[in-house]
């Protein structure tokens, strides 16, 4: 036994882990990085805000340390119930962080939400002494001097964060993240198995997938109104995956439109959604997809349960 436990500790000395809530305002890049430093799709991506929302585990394992960054949903002044929710979903990652990242746009001058973004997470108790990492991304959009102006802009929110500029997409300065990053977790020996890497099943990662396939081509309010349940996912032998899913919008015209003529539009969101599905599982899939109403969902507490949040735990974050 005692053999055993000496041959197991110098392993772990030095070894880090912890959880890192990757907190900004939409469309700032949270699940874009997420992905490229994990190297894998593991959360769904769009042009468009408010992609992400349900809170994700993506867990990057290295020889000296376990990463598990908390993806969230953007904190935004919410236009209805399931809004509130999503901010809900991305204050509550704050309280299990030892580390977070104020991930922001630098082609964007501060905002009003991310204003009230610092004042929560400096105001949260337990939270107010974590570790902040100021992460500006995007810098491949702008120049250096728009960069240091932006750098200075951001730090008056959080005067104490440590502030690193990266391009997520372009993968400028992720190696230096990924060290500040570990530095700042305490020793403590991997919460996960080293293999893998997130917390959701497959079939719910592929339900977002089947969402952002619908921001990318679907316009204005309409994509925002969808929410994905998935029927059914099978796996068919050499076949590859059968997954049937509904779409459900919150009126009548919106389906017309989801569906389009002679069912062209659902068709694109189809075979977008199948290919994006396809490179996550790394197999061949079946998918078909329905449209169904559900009358003003995002404003309906049981429909807001049904897809998962409980609206007696929200408490909102911007005044009315
Ligand atoms: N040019 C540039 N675009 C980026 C970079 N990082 C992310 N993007 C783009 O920004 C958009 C939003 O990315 P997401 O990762 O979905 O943003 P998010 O913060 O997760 O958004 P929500 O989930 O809506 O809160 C996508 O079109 C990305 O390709 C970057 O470093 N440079
Ligand atoms: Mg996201």
């Amino acid at each position: 036994m005692a053999d055993e436990t000496q041959d197991f500790l110098p392993e772990l000395e030095g070894y880090r882990a912890g959880f890192v809530a990757v907190m900004g305002r939409p469309n700032t890049g949270k699940s874009t990085l997420i992905n490229a430093l994990l190297r894998q799709n593991i959360a769904a991506v769009s042009p468009k805000p408010q992609t992400t929302r349900k809170r994700q585990m993506g867990i990057l394992s290295l020889d000296d340390g376990q990463i598990i960054f908390e993806d969230t949903p953007g904190v935004h002044r919410p236009l209805h119930k399931l809004g509130e929710c999503m901010n809900q979903e991305a204050i509550d990652a704050l309280e299990d962080a030892d580390l977070v990242i104020f991930l922001v746009d630098a082609s964007q001058p501060p905002h009003e939400e991310e204003k009230t973004l610092a004042e929560v997470i400096r105001r949260l108790p337990g939270v107010a002494a974590t570790p902040v990492i100021l992460v500006v991304n995007k810098i491949d959009l702008i120049d250096q001097e728009t960069l240091a102006d932006r750098r200075t802009e951001y730090l008056e929110l959080m005067p104490d964060a440590i502030p690193i500029s990266i391009s997520a997409t372009q993968g400028l300065h992720l190696d230096e993240l990924l060290k500040t990053i570990l530095a700042h977790l305490p020793e403590h020996p991997p919460f996960f198995p080293l293999d893998q890497t997130t917390d959701l099943y497959e079939k719910d990662i592929a339900a977002d997938l089947i969402r952002a396939a619908a921001l990318n081509i679907l316009h204005q309010e309409v994509p925002y109104s969808i929410a994905v349940r998935i029927d059914e996912y099978q796996e068919r032998n050499e076949h590859g995956a059968y997954i049937v899913a509904t779409l459900f919008v919150e009126r009548e015209s919106q389906k017309g439109i989801v569906i389009g003529q002679g069912g062209a539009k659902l068709k694109e969101i189809g075979t977008a959604a199948r290919q994006e599905i396809e490179a996550m599982s790394g197999r061949k899939v079946f998918l078909k997809l329905r449209v169904k109403v559900r009358k003003n969902w995002r404003n309906d507490r049981n429909a807001l349960r049904l897809f998962g949040y409980n609206l007696d735990k929200v408490q909102p974050i911007f005044e009315e």
